[in-house]
């Protein structure tokens, strides 16, 4: 009797000590905490023509550069626009984190004939062995 007593003792402090470890292995991947973002600015570069500048971050399912698209999309009230302006194929640096910088015309982002265009990118990223999935930037409102 005495016996199953000490080792009831023995088993709470090594589950108590499990638990500890399992907390310490959850904060300490503050990588997984991060949210995935995108961000699109665009500024006008004369001629007609406009920088766009596509950056953000994607949580990797592992730690290896990974392939990447930008869409820009026409925002509208009921269907938005088919995609103008795609870059791809692209690369993220090994922790998702990407940045890139290209040309498009004012032609192509006037996606509203009679105003004010709102356009967006949409980033889609494709790990292998894993689904890819998109991110929204925000919308940049202007006159093309
Ligand atoms: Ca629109
Ligand atoms: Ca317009």
């Amino acid at each position: 009797m005495n016996n199953v007593i000490q080792k009831r003792r023995l088993v709470a402090p090594v589950l108590a000590a499990a638990a500890a470890t399992t907390v310490g292995l959850t904060t300490a991947q503050p990588a997984q905490a991060v949210a995935e973002w995108a961000h699109l600015t665009i500024r006008p570069q004369g001629g007609g023509n406009y920088s766009l500048t596509v950056s953000g971050h994607f949580n990797l399912p592992q730690a290896v550069p990974t392939s990447y698209s930008i869409k820009i999309i026409g925002e509208d009230t009921w269907f938005d626009d088919t995609p103008v302006c795609d870059a791809w194929p692209l690369t993220t640096d090994a922790n998702g984190n990407y940045w890139y910088q290209y040309s498009c015309t004012g032609a192509l982002l006037n996606e509203d004939w009679d105003g004010q265009d709102e356009n967006y990118a949409k980033v889609t990223v494709f790990p292998s062995g894993a689904r890819s999935h998109s991110v929204r930037s925000n919308t940049v409102n202007g006159y093309y």
